[in-house]
């Protein structure tokens, strides 16, 4: 696996299936074969769209971040038209704005992030909002036991129990160190659950469905486990 340096220093280093049966690996070679493919292009189309401004902040490379994405662009966000969908088992689904989701109760965290290849960036300082203050607009109804989080760059999802979803330092970030959450990091807002390995942390999220039960999300359907825990799941090592 090689790995690539932006000019910020981001990072960018391919995921790879873990291949976990025949089953699955006949059933993803299309999909393994394309990250592949994708693997060297999307560093020069990333460093394209890192704008001079972002290039110019010296706060990444000592991070650590890797930047990744399964598209061959990042969603664009646009503040006045964009929307956070709740639905799906809900009584009341709703869309929520961007100004109406920074009206809500704001908490602050500091975490650390585990990717599932091993790295990692310590104390995170993540500002947002908790879950519950988001899914109590639409009233999730008892059939829901578990939550989507559909990501703008498609086909990016994946989903968690309400119990995992409830853990308290599970969040919707749209701040990051004190500053919007950028454009690289999944901008306006992403999912921050820093006991799952980062693939877990959806980027760009812009619909939250109430389901029955947790649906296999994208790096899942390539072999790595629903429930992500770190240090415990079928990640790094394993
Ligand atoms: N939409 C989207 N979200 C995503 C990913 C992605 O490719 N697309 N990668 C995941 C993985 S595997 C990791 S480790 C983290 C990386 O976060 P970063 O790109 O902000 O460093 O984002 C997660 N969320
Ligand atoms: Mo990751």
């Amino acid at each position: 696996m090689t790995t690539s340096e932006t000019d910020a220093g981001l990072q960018l280093e391919p995921h790879r299936e873990k291949r976990v049966g025949r089953a699955l690996f006949v059933g993803t070679m299309a999909a393994g074969v394309s990250s592949l493919y994708w693997g060297k292009s999307v560093w020069s189309r990333i460093s394209s769209v890192i704008s001079p401004l972002e290039n110019a902040i010296p706060l990444l490379p000592s991070k650590g971040w890797r930047i990744y994405t399964v598209a061959s662009t990042m969603p664009k966000f646009d503040e006045t038209s964009w929307q956070l969908g709740v639905g799906g088992h809900v009584e009341k689904p709703v869309s929520i704005r961007y100004k109406d989701l920074l009206a809500l109760p704001k908490v602050e965290q500091i975490s650390t992030f585990h990717c599932v290849t091993g790295w990692t960036v310590n104390n995170v300082h993540w500002g947002g909002v908790r879950l519950a203050e988001v899914l109590a607009l639409a009233s999730p109804t008892s059939v829901a036991h578990a939550l989507e989080f559909v990501s703008a760059e498609y086909p990016y999802t994946d989903s968690l129990t309400l119990k995992q979803a409830g853990l308290h330092d599970v969040m919707l970030a749209y701040e990051m160190d004190g500053q919007p959450l950028p454009r690289v990091h999944g901008a306006p807002v992403r999912l921050v659950i820093p006991e799952m390995y980062g693939y877990k942390n959806v980027k760009w999220l812009k619909q939250i469905n109430l389901i029955p039960k947790p649906n296999p999300g994208y790096w899942e359907q390539l072999g790595y486990d629903v429930d992500a825990w770190v240090g415990r799941s079928n990640g790094y090592g394993s």
